[in-house]
């Protein structure tokens, strides 16, 4: 049980077993399966409600790229089978009325407070345990913390000049009010063109007086083809998840149905593989390309086959010659960004009421009182919404003063890069968990698959350590640096790191340019960290 008690000064101090930081799906499920191990746990979010990325990402249109029968919970198979998803797709309040309904049915609530946002984390080698803080005053004190905040969940307006002269309103994707916003008579801008973007442009299209979109990367983005739901799909699908679940824990992905590929693009001719791609397009979805050929992400020939038929597709969408060759990506090879999926997106610029503005070529100066001003000219504008991405992957927890009492910050020791151990845990953080952390298949893969895997692996370890009577566990600094030397060689025999993408950190000025997740592949990943547990904790100091 939770223990609180105020001390002299009034501060509120509760005692756990483990503090849980971050009421997403990845807190929600770890605080599920660690009190199942009979500990206290407590889950700590700073939003007024669960959901995490679902909780604060409400702008219009926002729907995950993932097809909902995948993008769910598979360790309850009751929950799956009984939950009813209404599109191909889920939207944002779809997959956030699931959250809340997975929090109501397995009792979460009582264990999650919301409102608190934890700025400090110390740990301290006496007692061997963490002491955590929130702005709002109270302490909090735990042998185990498991940080889930999120890997996009620190929203970025970059530093343009003037913003707060702005007369009109302005919003960010990830921080969109939760009573929406009427864009309808209004001249509106949006700057960036990454899969928020995308989302977002068609829909505020139909509203806006008029709409100037500010695109800087022209990028790839493929049909999603959502629609209601089929109910012979989905009765297929329930009746097969035992299987489909286990299967897409070994797929690159994470997604069952796209097993990895053995057939190089360069090994068929090219009207086999137009037909591959067409047939792709036409089914919908991302993954289905990412796996189409085993040297999509790898050979830049092969990877040039699929992207020419994108650009071709993109040139025959859009009607006007200029506005197509702007909309055409030419400066990454196509998924080395994050592959975007949109609706209707390259038709809103046939529309009359959209223009396409090059801050490329010129650049956004400042806000002005009335608008953007690109080095170009001013654009008046009565609302701006920013797309322009997160401080990705490190942000959440680089905003947290975490320390071991007396050492460096985690932000500090990260200066250079993220170190971690399998993307799960820090060296010099003792007992310290990451749920898809830097290092790990996370943001490459099927959240829900990774977020599981990873509370799993935690659990297993706190139980372990539990029947072998230790209290601390330290990922060696020599494991550390040979996972982070092997996550680094993995991404470099790809062609990722070829983008300025949020994956290396392009996006953050100042950030060290690391590509930091684990692209090898769930399945791989996951019989490694297997691997790592069986062989009791490889890697690990583990002390009383
Ligand atoms: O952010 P982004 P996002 N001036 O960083 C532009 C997930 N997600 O919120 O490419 C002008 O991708 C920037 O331009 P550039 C998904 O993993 C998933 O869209 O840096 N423009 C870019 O166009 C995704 O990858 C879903 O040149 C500026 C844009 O802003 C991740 O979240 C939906 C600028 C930022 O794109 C982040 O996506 C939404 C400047 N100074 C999000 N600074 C789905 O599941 C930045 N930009 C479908």
């Amino acid at each position: 049980m939770a223990k609180a008690d105020s001390n002299g000064s009034g501060e509120r101090h509760t005692r756990l077993d483990v503090v849980i930081v971050g009421g997403g799906l990845g807190g929600l499920y770890a605080l599920h399966r660690l009190r199942a191990l009979g500990m206290s746990v407590r889950v700590y979010e700073a939003g007024s409600g669960v959901g995490g990325t679902w909780f604060w990402n409400r702008y219009p249109g926002a729907r995950c790229d993932i097809e909902s029968l995948e993008y769910s919970y598979s360790f309850s198979d009751e929950l799956q089978q009984e939950w009813k998803w209404p599109e191909r797709y889920g939207t944002q309040p779809q997959i956030l009325a699931y959250i809340e309904h997975v929090a109501e049915r397995f009792d979460l609530m009582r264990d999650v407070q919301l409102n608190t946002r934890i700025t400090q984390a110390r740990f301290d080698p006496d007692t061997n345990s963490w002491s955590l803080r929130s702005a709002e005053g109270e302490v909090i004190t735990a042998r185990f913390c498991v940080m889930a905040t999120g890997n996009l969940s620190t929203p970025r307006v970059p530093d343009f000049q003037g913003l707060e002269r702005f007369q009109g309103k302005w919003y960010h994707s990830g921080l969109w009010p939760a009573e929406g916003v009427d864009f309808t008579g209004l001249r509106v801008g949006v700057v960036g063109t990454g899969s928020s973007g995308i989302q977002m442009i068609p829909l505020i299209a139909q509203q806006a007086r008029h709409l100037h979109v500010f695109q800087r990367t022209a990028n790839f983005s493929l049909p999603a083809q959502n629609g209601p739901m089929q109910a012979e799909h989905e009765q297929g699908y329930k009746g097969a998840y035992p299987e489909r679940r286990e299967a897409a824990r070994h797929t690159p992905f994470g997604v069952s149905g796209y097993p990895a590929p053995t057939e190089s693009a360069l090994a068929v001719d090219a009207a086999e593989r137009r037909r591959k791609y067409e047939e792709l397009w036409q089914k919908g979805g991302s993954i289905g390309f990412l796996t189409c050929y085993n040297d999509f992400l790898v050979n830049e020939a092969a990877n040039e086959t699929a992207a020419e038929f994108v650009r071709e597709k993109i040139r025959a969408i859009v009607k006007d010659p200029a506005v197509a060759r702007l909309l055409t990506p030419d400066d990454h090879p196509i998924g080395t960004k994050r592959l975007c999926l949109d609706t209707g997106y390259y038709e809103t610029y046939n529309r009359d009421n959209v223009t396409l503005v090059d801050v490329r070529t010129h650049p956004i100066q400042e806000i002005t009182e009335r608008g953007i001003r690109t080095a170009e000219r001013e654009y008046e504008l009565d609302a701006i919404a920013f797309a322009t991405g997160f401080d990705a992957m490190t942000g959440a927890l680089r905003e947290i003063d975490i320390r071991v009492e007396g050492g460096p910050a985690l932000a500090d020791a990260w200066a250079g890069g993220p170190q971690t151990y399998l993307g799960l845990t820090v060296p010099g953080f003792p007992n310290l968990f990451i749920i898809t952390g830097p290092g790990s298949p996370g943001v490459k893969s099927q959240m829900i698959v990774s977020i599981e895997q990873h509370v799993e692996w935690i659990s297993g370890c706190l139980d372990y350590m539990r029947e072998h009577r230790l209290s601390r566990i330290e990922a060696e600094p020599e494991a550390s640096r040979a996972w982070v030397e092997h996550v680094n060689a993995v991404g470099d025999s790809t062609l990722y790191p070829q983008a300025n993408s949020w994956y290396v950190g392009a996006n953050i000025p100042g950030k060290p340019r690391v590509f930091m997740p684990y692209v090898a592949g769930v399945g791989v990943y996951r019989q490694k960290c297997a691997e790592v547990a069986a062989n009791g904790y490889e890697g690990f100091n583990l002390t009383q």
